[in-house]
């Protein structure tokens, strides 16, 4: 491939309902697309990154900037002999920053695999054609409308409910859903980072509701406390934020600092080290599932055609279009006897709604080439 043009677009699209997580509450999605135009074919992908470093040490203006400077060049350098794997190749060298990578390989991908008439699933190994759908339940300001959400949730089929927690709201929520909605619910809890192995024997009193695991409990770069963490804990430890390449899977598994995996690939650097980690995973028997970045159709096309591998075993935060947005970027993604449905048309499968694409962009900018 050649790359002829780099745009960005960015967009502020509202949710249907604010997102409260341990680190912060979101009203809108705001990010910026990235298409780029090649001699071949156009490719879109998705910055999963939020405007502030909370989440992980990456932001929306920073990913835009290491773009520009670092990582746009260091792909022009490779001329007509660019490909995807090329790419991640030369981009190696730059350390961290991998939401910024996951958007320039992935729209890179994407062309790339228009170009050859394949879907990411068909790439990837994929072997579903649908895939269980989860959901991920922020923090409410009362219990009974945390009640109220799980309820519409499960009325509409999700198949697995996890729900977001902090210290001050935890137990309370995790034994009232549990309760209502019965022991046949699929239940896990996301704490994004919120504890410390202080915390221990308050977190072991989560074992008494049937978790499928507890993701994320304790800062990022604390391994070592996750797995003493575990040996306290007897509901399984799913890391997140933890897991940045399958080198971090592989080290993780083997230190038992977690039991299970949660797979970004915006987290990790892109599809193609997402791979790796499920390769990984599924090698030591470690269950994975698909985490979300509350992506548009743009970013979830591609996110359920990883969800379709072998080792995804576990349902993802793989919602519906109708969790998220009025009106998304794409054709909505529907929830469909608790499933949804991989994109089976070329590179990413999914295509832009132009007018409402128009409708949500703030501003357009171009990277030189
Ligand atoms: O920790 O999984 C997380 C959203 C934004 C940032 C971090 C997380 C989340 C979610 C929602 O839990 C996942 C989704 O439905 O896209
Ligand atoms: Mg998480």
């Amino acid at each position: 491939l050649t790359i002829e043009r780099i745009d960005l677009h960015h967009v502020r699209i509202p949710l249907v309902a604010p997102f409260r997580t341990s680190f912060g509450t979101s009203y809108d999605r705001e990010t910026f697309l990235l298409r780029v135009v090649t001699d071949a074919a156009e490719g879109w992908a998705e910055c999963a990154a939020e405007p502030d470093p909370l989440y992980s040490e990456e932001w929306l203006g920073g990913c835009e900037a290491v773009l520009r400077e670092q990582l746009v060049p260091r792909a022009l350098a490779l001329g007509k002999r660019l490909t995807a794997t090329r790419v991640a190749t030369a981009l190696e060298p730059v350390k961290g920053n991998p939401m910024a990578k996951h958007v320039l390989e992935t729209a890179l991908l994407d062309a790339e695999l228009r170009a050859h008439g394949l879907s990411f699933g068909q790439y990837l190994g994929a072997v579903r054609e649908t895939v269980p759908a989860g959901v991920s339940v922020g923090i409410m300001d009362s219990l009974p409308e945390l009640v109220d959400a799980v309820r519409d949730y499960l009325d509409q089929g999700y198949v697995r409910i996890k729900l977001k927690i902090e210290p001050g709201w935890d137990l309370e929520p995790v034994r009232l859903v549990r309760e209502t909605f019965g022991d046949d619910v699929l239940l896990q809890v996301d704490a994004n980072t919120a504890y410390t192995l202080a915390d221990a024997r308050h977190l072991a009193r989560l074992d008494d509701f049937d978790l499928l695991l507890i993701e994320q409990p304790l800062p990022e770069d604390d391994l070592r406390g996750h797995a003493e963490l575990a040996r306290v804990v007897r509901t399984p430890i799913c890391l997140d934020e933890s897991i940045r390449s399958a080198r971090d899977a592989a080290t993780a598994i083997a230190l038992g600092a977690c039991s299970v995996i949660n797979v970004k690939p915006a987290r990790v650097g892109g599809y193609l080290e997402a791979r790796r980690i499920h390769d990984v995973a599924h090698a030591n028997g470690v269950p994975v599932w698909c985490g979300g970045m509350l992506e548009t159709g743009i970013g979830r096309g591609p996110n359920l055609a990883l969800a379709a591998l072998p080792g995804f075993v576990l349902p993802g935060d793989t919602s519906a279009s109708s969790r998220y947005y009025r009106q998304d970027l794409t054709a909505p993604f529907e929830l469909v006897d608790g499933h949804v449905a991989v994109p089976t048309g070329p590179g990413i499968g999914v295509d832009l709604l132009p007018d409402v694409l128009a409708e949500v962009t703030v501003s357009s900018s171009t990277i030189p080439v």
